[in-house]
């Protein structure tokens, strides 16, 4: 068996820092050095996470965030179970695009569980850089979402702690469960059948 059981989708524009954010998580790195690379259409990764001792393979689909992809990043949003919307606290206008891919993923998936996260949150911290999306704004439009988190891909806070509720809050829900289990009988069936095959 190895299809996963949840999927998430990491939308936003381009820049706001998607892709450290999967890096950081998956393989606990981030690299700043590393010349700025766009993701082209969008990437896949997996990765384990444990709730209540239990294992669940969780699919990550890192999307483009590009006008130029777009037609194609619809297609990922779909059978999603969770999607993280990343702006980037210092940037205005990523905030300002983020109705939009808010709009864009409830057309394909209504029952998606969103999430709201605020990058590059080593760099408010130092002040480095002046932020320019209030926090009262942002706390009064996450209300009606699953969540809203400031990460630092950098320092990798908050990171871990993001994917480990948004799994939490998957295996809470009894319809996403459901699914996930009638998957995994599917799976075995497939897997008995290709077995038996195998001794003829
Ligand atoms: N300081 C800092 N820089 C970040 C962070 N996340 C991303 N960046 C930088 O922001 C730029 C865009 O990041 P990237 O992940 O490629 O953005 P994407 O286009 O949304 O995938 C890169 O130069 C990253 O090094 C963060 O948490 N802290
Ligand atoms: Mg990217």
């Amino acid at each position: 068996m190895s299809r996963c059981d949840f999927k998430i989708v990491l939308l936003g524009s381009e820049h706001v820092g998607k892709t450290s954010l999967v890096i950081r998580f998956v393989n606990c790195r981030f690299n700043a050095s590393t010349p700025y690379q766009n993701t082209i259409g969008a990437a896949f990764c997996a990765k384990t996470i444990c709730v209540n001792g239990k294992p669940f393979n969780v699919g990550i689909w890192d999307t483009a965030g590009s006008e130029r992809y777009e037609a194609m990043t619809r297609m990922y949003y779909r059978g999603a179970h969770a999607a993280i919307i990343c702006y980037d606290p210092c940037c205005l206008e990523s905030w300002t695009r983020l109705r939009h891919w808010l709009q864009e993923l409830r057309t394909v998936e209504e029952e998606c569980k969103v999430y709201l996260c605020g990058t590059k949150k080593d760099l408010i911290d130092s002040d480095e850089v002046r932020r320019e999306v209030p926090e009262d704004i942002v706390n009064t439009y996450s209300q009606g979402l699953h969540g809203h988190c400031l990460t630092s891909s950098k320092t990798g806070e908050n990171v871990e702690e993001l994917f480990q509720k948004i799994v939490e809050d998957c295996v809470a829900d009894i319809n996403v469960m459901k699914d996930v289990k009638e998957l995994r009988v599917q799976l075995q069936k497939e897997d008995e059948k290709k077995r038996v095959y195998c001794f003829c």
